[in-house]
């Protein structure tokens, strides 16, 4: 066998027939045509096993978590906390102490702003965000700015939305405090170098905050590998609810700082005349009931992802990407957006003469999903003069096919609004 043969039978492989078949929703019909779903980097489907969880946890344990000493609250509050040890693997943190669930990432960056932030920023420090953020990443920190009178610097992006890393480097100071940056850009798809941005940061005593929603469907996520500091994700992104994400923090960061939100759940002892004390982390930043059905059904769209294999899924994503592009790009006045060498499976691109938004609303009666607008990244959007793109964004679950069908329809609904 040449080189090349034996690197691509041990490249991993996806069966994506029996990856689809998991998927109650793609047998649906979308304006009398088959779905074909290319708005993953939204919210993915669901596969019916995170489906039936939902079913089981109400239909046998519903009962509230850390309460009750009755067996359904026992039963509960075992699966929840498992969960925790599910999610812990899944980053491959040390402890799953330093897993916190949050309603999602946006949940999750807040957490660190309102209680890492709060307590180490002052006026005069500096906070270093990318400019590939999206808004949860931004104004967040904004708002706190505005309070605290830190100062905001722009890590830059190429012409091809990669981070200049040269100004990177030369953006600390002695008063850089944090770095804010995703690991996958939702809007173009950049891959982000964030264990080599971890290291430059903590060589300059900083510490570094990254946002995982784009990357933790598509590609294994180590946090310890990365040594971020705080990681964030979401549930519906990687084949699990709304409703439920995760804010993993190193544990002396987390004990370190103060709560966030207060209420049940997280104390230790209330008292009017004593004051209050706290919860260990990480129940201390889990104020009241969590979303305990998502929770747990997160947790089996974990085992789901790792049951295909994210180096499969990541692989397999690359196929559907070059093929799309391949396809697209033979579109006249077609530009794409993000042309980063390292790069999720996201494809945005605008059209000449034809809005975004006219190519979206078209292509949805053509049974043709995605996602048109500015993405929630402005900034970005902006650098490129734009106000919005399409972007269509993939899955484990698409197939060839459906990017033929996609760039079918893409050229027939150009041809309607030109
Ligand atoms: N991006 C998209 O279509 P929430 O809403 O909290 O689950 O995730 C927010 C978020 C944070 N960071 C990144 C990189 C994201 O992509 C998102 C969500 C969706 O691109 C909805 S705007």
């Amino acid at each position: 066998m040449t080189d090349l043969a034996t690197r691509a039978t041990e490249l991993p492989t996806l069966d994506v027939a029996a990856v689809r078949a998991d998927f109650p929703i793609l047998s649906r019909r979308v304006h009398g045509r088959p779905l074909v779903y290319l708005d993953n980097a939204a919210t993915s489907q669901t596969p019916r096993q995170v489906i039936e969880t939902f079913d089981d946890y109400y239909g046998r344990y519903n009962a509230n978590i850390h309460r009750g000493l009755h067996t359904l609250a026992d039963e509960a509050t075992a699966v929840f906390e498992g969960t925790r040890e599910t999610v812990r693997g899944f980053l491959n943190a040390a402890e799953s102490r330093e897993i916190v669930f949050t309603r999602g990432t946006t949940e999750a960056i807040n957490l660190v702003v309102g209680a890492w932030g709060r307590a180490n920023l002052k006026a005069g420090d500096e906070v270093l965000i990318s400019r590939l953020e999206h808004h949860s990443n931004i104004v967040p920190w904004q708002l706190l700015a505005n309070e605290l009178g830190f100062t905001i610097k722009v890590i830059p992006v190429d012409a091809r939305g990669v981070l200049d890393m040269e100004a990177y480097r030369e953006l600390f100071t002695e008063r850089t405090r944090l770095v804010a940056v995703n690991h996958v850009s939702n809007a173009f798809g950049t891959v982000n170098p964030v264990g080599e941005m971890a290291a430059i940061a903590h060589g300059h005593g900083a510490r570094i905050l990254v946002d995982g929603a784009q990357a933790a469907p598509h590609q294994p996520v180590d946090v310890r590998a990365i040594d971020a500091d705080f990681y964030a994700f979401s549930g519906h992104k990687v084949y699990g609810p709304t409703g439920a994400g995760v804010l993993y923090g190193k544990a002396a960061l987390l004990e370190a700082m103060p709560p966030w939100q207060g209420g049940g759940e997280m104390i230790k002892t209330v008292s009017f005349e004593a004051g209050t004390t706290f919860a260990d982390i990480p129940h201390k930043f889990e104020a009241g009931t969590p979303a305990i059905a998502e929770v747990i059904a997160l947790g089996e769209a974990l085992r789901w992802v790792e049951g295909v294999g994210l180096p499969a899924i990541g692989a397999w994503e690359q196929r559907l990407l070059a093929h799309a592009t391949e396809r697209v790009s033979q579109i006249d006045g077609l530009r794409i957006l993000g042309t980063a060498p390292d790069k999720a499976g996201v494809l945005s691109f605008v059209v000449d003469g034809a809005h975004a938004q006219d190519i979206g609303l078209l292509i949805d009666q053509l049974g043709v999903a995605i996602r048109t607008g500015h993405h929630c990244a402005q900034p970005l959007l902006a650098q490129f003069g734009l106000d919005a793109t399409c972007r269509a964004s993939f899955a484990a679950y698409n197939t060839l096919e459906e990017i033929d069908v996609f760039a079918d329809a893409l050229h027939r609904v150009i041809g309607m609004v030109r």
